[in-house]
């Protein structure tokens, strides 16, 4: 890190923007560059050996790949675009990262003061636009501030409930010079629970018969989640993990039951409904998480709750929960893990509900009759369980192709696991990139769909230019799947505006320098994935895997001419 400047010489804002974020420990911006930010990337340009400039080829994936970015490391992703068209194609990334409650600091350019207000060329008014997208936006007026709204930013970011801060520097302000004194690196601050909260838990949990812990949220470490994992075993708790942050326990341990999201199984739903006491350690009660707030009833839950968050903000939003605790997730950990209570009354529980979780594993019954699909992409997650690290990274957009991911990928411990809960088309390529940039020494695997996909799969390109090795497996319906199933259910047979035409997936990962390969049958995958992985790791180039998925495969839990025959019956 930078030791900081004193106040001696004047500086360009330019200058000392850069040097402000070399003493916020950035060592990665993610960006695409624009004219009215060019005295902060000569700064840059005085910090390239501690600060690498990753230069995206949109906006969005730009902003995606440092909320993955974010995710991996623990530390606020950084993102740096232009006035206007940059500020707003990078949006979606500041809207996934505050949904997930990810630390992000996005630098904005600004028309100069001098013109502000006349609707210059691309100006837009930051703060209204972003207001309530991200958790804080500020513009700085004064060349001399730049350092205060900087270290503020990144301790805004990564305090309390986490999130993203967007920054608006106009041109004029980078332009002049000032002689000031660089702040100081940010220290996030965090709750922590009080001893009183802790032994009130432990007396909920040891009055209760059918307890069940829930894990989700931001904000957690290696430690934080061992901790857990003693707390879980040494009380015999079923744990399961919220929409997307299933990395949080390790999904082979015998104590975990499976996952809270879309698609959740019916039994686990059914066994967090009937519990009498649920422990939401991290995550945010939202639709995601309760199944559209029918798990929980609102505001206040048949059962009794505990609920552990970051933000005070949040504890209370929609559920009077018997006990909110404001807290990190290290420091409720730490706590938790010394509570040991007698656990005979539900000793057998967690087996069943473990069970229960294994049966959901079983191949799904669209691939067991005589016609099933030339593609068991149930056997594709099979294989790939043969063929990668456990430690490697997935990550994965939106659709419904994600399934089979989500619910059949085993994950094995934090941070193997790059998604949005706000579930964003086109992010699980940016997050691929990314990821292979951060971890160069991790397998990444990205599930993309054939609409999800081409939302941001320009971002290959950053991958080439960054020597990233990953792999992508485009599963190829010809639909935006997800769309045309909800139409199936609500309007059977009336299919309008979900069908797509596409490209050879395969030559766009030859065509970006790499490797591409397709599959039409089962027996054809395993080869053609370990050919792309081969190639990922030596030739650090993006490979592409095009799976041709049949239509019918919309769900392992039913194909397409079911959801709509039963659809018709209604
Ligand atoms: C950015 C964005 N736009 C639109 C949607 C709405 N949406 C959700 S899933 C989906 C279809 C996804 O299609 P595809 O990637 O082909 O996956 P499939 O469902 O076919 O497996 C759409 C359009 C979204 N979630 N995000
Ligand atoms: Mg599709």
């Amino acid at each position: 890190m930078t030791p900081p400047r004193a106040a001696a010489d004047a500086r360009l804002g330019g200058h000392i923007l850069a040097d402000a974020l070399a003493t916020q420990a950035v060592d990665t911006i993610f960006g695409v560059p624009g004219e009215s930010y060019l005295a902060v990337l000569d700064g840059l340009y005085r910090h390239r050996e501690q600060i690498r400039f990753v230069v995206c080829r949109q906006e969005g994936g730009a902003a995606y790949m440092a909320d993955a970015y974010a995710k991996l490391t623990g530390k606020p992703g950084v993102v740096m675009v232009t006035r206007g068209p940059g500020a707003t194609n990078a949006s979606v990334g500041v809207h996934a990262a505050f949904q997930d409650s990810v630390p992000m600091v996005v630098v904005v350019g600004q028309v100069g003061t001098d013109f502000i207000d006349r609707e210059a060329f691309q100006e837009i008014d930051y703060r209204r636009m972003f207001g309530q997208m991200a958790k804080w936006v500020a513009q700085v007026d004064r060349t001399d501030r730049i350092p205060e709204y900087v270290a503020r930013a990144f301790q805004v970011a990564s305090s309390g409930r986490m999130g993203p801060v967007v920054l608006a520097l106009p041109e004029d302000v980078l332009a002049q010079s000032a002689a000031v004194a660089d702040a100081a690196c940010h220290r996030p601050v965090r709750a922590c629970p009080s001893a009183g909260q802790v032994e009130q838990l432990a007396t909920m949990l040891a009055r209760a018969q059918r307890p069940f812990v829930m894990l989700g949220g931001t904000g957690w470490t290696p430690a934080a989640c061992a901790d857990l994992r003693a707390f879980a075993e040494a009380n015999r708790l079923a744990v399961a993990c919220a929409f997307r942050f299933q990395d949080l326990f390790d999904n082979r341990h015998p104590n975990y039951v499976g996952d809270v999201g879309i698609g959740i199984s019916p039994k686990l739903a059914a066994r967090i409904k009937a519990a009498d006491l649920v422990i939401a350690i991290g995550p945010r009660l939202g639709e995601m998480t309760t199944s559209g707030y029918t798990l929980l009833e609102v505001p206040r839950p048949a059962q009794q709750l505990v609920h552990v968050h970051a933000g005070i903000e949040e504890l209370g939003r929609v559920y009077q929960a018997d006990l909110m605790i404001a807290s990190g997730m290290p420091e409720i950990a730490a706590a938790l893990r010394a509570v040991k209570v007698d656990s005979t009354a539900w000793a057998g529980s967690v087996a069943q509900a473990r069970d229960d979780y294994e049966a959901w594993q079983q191949q799904p019954a669209i691939y067991a009759g005589g016609q099933a699909p030339a593609l068991n992409l149930w056997q594709v997650v099979q294989t790939l369980k043969r063929l990668l690290p456990a430690d490697a990274i997935l990550t994965n957009g939106a659709g419904n192709f994600a399934t089979w991911a989500n619910r059949f990928w085993p994950y094995a411990g934090l941070r193997t696991l790059l998604s949005t809960t706000s579930g964003s088309m086109g992010y699980g390529v940016p997050a691929a990139v990314s990821a292979a940039i951060a971890r160069p020494e991790r397998t990444v695997v990205c599930f993309a769909g054939d609409g999800d996909f081409l939302m941001n799969g320009q971002e290959l390109a950053t991958a080439a230019l960054y020597d990233a090795g990953l792999v992508v497996i485009v599963f190829d319906n010809g639909m935006y799947g997800t769309i045309r199933m909800h139409q199936e259910r609500e309007y059977p047979s009336r299919v309008f505006g979900t069908a797509l035409a596409n490209p050879d997936f395969a030559k766009i990962g030859e065509a970006f320098g790499g490797f591409g390969a397709r599959v039409a049958r089962t027996a054809e995958f395993e080869g053609a994935m370990a050919a792309a992985l081969a190639h990922a790791r030596i030739a650090r180039r993006p490979a592409i895997v095009h799976l041709k998925v049949d239509p019918q495969a919309i769900t392992p839990n039913a194909t397409l001419d079911a959801i709509r025959a039963s659809a018709a019956k209604r």
